[in-house]
């Protein structure tokens, strides 16, 4: 039986683009505060949760991902002069709690409970900052997963809050200056309110706010009226004297670095890197000699020192066979991660660059942490992978040693299951690496039900880790697959470069290798083949289902980017124009306009099942997005596949989302995944 879909009226809409008239039926679901947008999303809601609920699947897939959520997790404690700080999880609850120990030897002690802040957990930590002497915490909190961010400041030794309030912030962090006087951030002129998960962001402004004062005294430290794309993030050196503020143009990897001597009140901003040429990460300094992580020269990135007096920079890490990821000073020496294709790799180098030890690591995983000062003997780190839930460890610089800090049971066992890295062949003939992560001993029978998921942009890179989502997957019979595709950081700029305007298309193409090779190796066929991702990964989705319908059976774009012709004119888009490329250039017109899914699908044709994920205060990627796709979707589609869209409410992009509705979101993918790719 087809499906019977909400009436969606259509309007006379049409732009002309370079000489091409183009018509957008659905204009009016931009705006999603209208009765007309309203009734519509209570509808296609309506639809869609009568058919996940109805799926026999479902309550068990949920009773599991819960089950299996429940489980302790700590993030990897950090340290302000004597006290240490850490997040915690207790398995369910919607929102991470800091804790606080006074000493290493004192009793934990909670400094902020966001669950406390709202009854449904809608309320997020987005950011923070401690001041050096440990005393003051600046912490961000966002609501209904927005972007925007309301600073307010908490005194450590009582928990209790101080008047201080600073709105209006957005894509910005705190730092503090040493005598704990204040913070540096960012944030934007006050949005028009009805209209602020919409309207674009332009004119950041960099401020430092003084404790105690209110946010109309907040001193303006740079701003740049002559140029709207310029935004700013403050940061205080460790040594407390510079202040460096790194200047961005959007999601360009490329900035500026200028910097003030924050000793001197008679000092200027100096600009050290006064032209957009390459990346420039601040990694740390010795007085006036500055570190950089920089892709200058470098495609896998190197790390170069700049004396600040004389100008000279030097080479302290060259270029390598790996991409160089990150890097922090600890115990006076360089900790640095590689990544070998896409998994971590720790080496610790002296300040001259000559390499210590190497940090062994369990298996194929990821690492985050190392964070300090560079006086610090001991750290912390965070290991991962596809199977191993995350474990800190406490990592001491002086002897090499590393020791368990806390490591989750979780109740599955990893040798149940195997995980690989395979290289496939992409349509160019580039070779592209892929995990797939299985059950052991799964059939290669051609019919198992595979899950394709892939980013492919913003020279983000996917590295393994281990979700409860993915967990659940697998125990129902699934593979996962997860590639490395163009457009990512696993190779460096060049590999980034390779997946960006006009050379998008090879995002799409590694995607879809990606498919055929698991097919022809017999893991799966197309029947049983389901493709997802979500925000630049929901655009690859919506791409791949709209170029190869007949390759897949199911497709979840999750808060993807599908109207390439309108993706510059709503919030932060127009900052993407570096991976895009604009439809205001005849060229990169061109080419978005062939590959945008919204301008692809095609009356007639049958498509892949699909379950469209948004929210409705999604202000990174505005839902109208994937209102619009589905639309399209369900007035074109000539098969008998479900095309449905679920708009979570009091939701965002997915930064903060509280642990509850997570857990609905994952149930309700396999619950559909089991429905259509007929997973008895
Ligand atoms: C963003 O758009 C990231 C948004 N964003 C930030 C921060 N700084 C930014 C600077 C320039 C442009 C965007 C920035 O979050 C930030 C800075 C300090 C602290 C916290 C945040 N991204 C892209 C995205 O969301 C790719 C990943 C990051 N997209 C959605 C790309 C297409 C779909």
């Amino acid at each position: 039986m087809p499906f019977e879909y909400p009436q969606t009226k259509t309007i006379e809409q049409v732009d002309t683009y370079h000489g091409t008239a183009i018509s957008d039926p659905y204009r009016w679901l931009e705006d999603p505060d209208s009765d007309d947008s309203r009734a519509w999303i209570d509808a296609q809601n309506q639809l869609t949760f009568k058919f996940l609920e109805n799926i026999k699947s479902r309550s068990k897939i949920k009773e599991r991902v819960t089950q299996l959520w429940n489980y302790e997790k700590y993030g990897t404690p950090f340290k302000r002069d004597r006290r240490y700080f850490y997040f915690k999880n207790d398995g369910l609850q919607n929102q991470s709690v800091l804790y606080v120990l006074d000493d290493l030897d004192g009793e934990p002690r909670v400094l902020l409970d966001p669950n406390t802040l709202s009854e449904d957990g809608t309320v997020a930590l987005n950011n923070y900052a401690v001041s050096e002497d440990g005393k003051l915490l600046a912490y961000a909190l966002s609501s209904s997963g927005s972007d925007w961010q309301e600073w307010h400041v908490r005194d450590v030794e009582t928990g209790k809050d101080l008047p201080d309030l600073v709105k209006w912030s957005k894509f910005s962090g705190a730092s503090w200056t040493h005598d704990s006087h204040g913070f540096f951030y960012s944030g934007y002129d006050a949005p028009n309110e009805e209209s602020q998960y919409e309207d674009v962001n332009y004119y950041q402004k960099l401020y430092y706010h003084r404790i105690g004062t209110p946010q109309s005294e907040d001193l303006l430290v740079y701003d740049r009226p002559d140029r709207k794309e310029w935004g700013f993030s403050g940061f205080v050196t460790d040594c407390g004297r510079y202040l460096i503020i790194s200047v961005w143009r959007g999601t360009e990897p490329k900035n500026l670095i200028f910097y003030r001597d924050l000793q001197d009140p008679e000092s200027s901003i100096e600009e050290l890197i006064p032209e957009f040429e390459a990346q420039y990460d601040f990694v740390g300094n010795d007085g006036h000699i500055f570190w950089f992580r920089t892709d200058r020269d470098a495609s896998r990135y190197r790390l170069i020192s700049i004396d600040t007096v004389t100008k000279q920079q030097r080479e302290i890490l060259p270029e390598g066979e790996n991409t160089l990821e990150f890097v922090s000073v600890l115990n006076r020496q360089f900790v640095v991660e590689y990544l070998k294709d896409a998994c971590s790799q720790i080496q610790i180098f002296n300040l001259e660059g000559v390499l210590i030890r190497e940090v062994e690591l369990p298996e194929i995983g990821s690492v985050g942490g190392f964070g300090g000062k560079p006086e610090d003997t001991e750290t912390f780190y965070s290991f991962t992978g596809f199977t191993t839930p995350t474990t800190i460890y406490r990592y001491d610089m002086t002897t090499g040693e590393s020791t368990v800090f806390r490591q989750p049971t979780v109740d599955f066992n990893p040798d149940d299951y195997e995980t690989q890295q395979v290289f496939y062949h992409s349509q160019d003939g580039t070779r592209v690496p892929m995990f797939i992560v299985h059950k052991k001993g799964i059939d290669r029978n051609g019919n198992n039900p595979t899950y394709l998921y892939g980013y492919g942009g913003f020279n983000i890179s996917l590295t393994p880790m281990f979700s409860v989502g993915l967990l659940v997957w697998m125990e129902l019979g699934g593979v996962l697959a997860i590639p490395n595709l163009r457009g990512g950081g696993e190779y460096g700029e060049t590999w980034h470069q390779a997946g960006t305007k006009l050379n998008k298309q090879n995002v799409f193409d590694d995607f879809i290798a990606a498919a055929e090779w698991l097919i022809e190796q017999r893991y799966t066929a197309s029947a049983k083949l389901a493709i997802g991702g979500g925000s630049n990964g929901g655009l690859l989705v919506g791409a791949c289902m709209t170029q190869r319908p007949d390759l897949f059976a199911a497709a979840i774009p999750e808060v993807g980017v599908l109207d390439m012709l309108r993706f510059h004119k709503f919030t932060i888009g127009w900052a993407w124009c570096s991976d895009f490329g604009s439809p205001d250039d005849p060229e990169e017109f061109k080419a978005l306009y062939a590959y945008s899914p919204l301008h692809n699908v095609k009356s007639g044709t049958a498509y892949p099942a699909t379950l469209l994920i948004t929210a409705d205060h999604d202000d990174r990627v505005v839902p109208a997005h994937s209102f619009k796709f589905a639309a399209t979707l369900q007035a074109a589609d000539a098969g008998e596949n479900p095309i449905l869209i679920r708009i979570e409410t009091k939701a965002g992009h997915g930064a903060g989302k509280p642990t509850a509705k997570r857990i609905e979101e994952v149930a309700d993918k396999w619950a559909f995944l089991t429905q259509v790719l007929e997973m008895a």
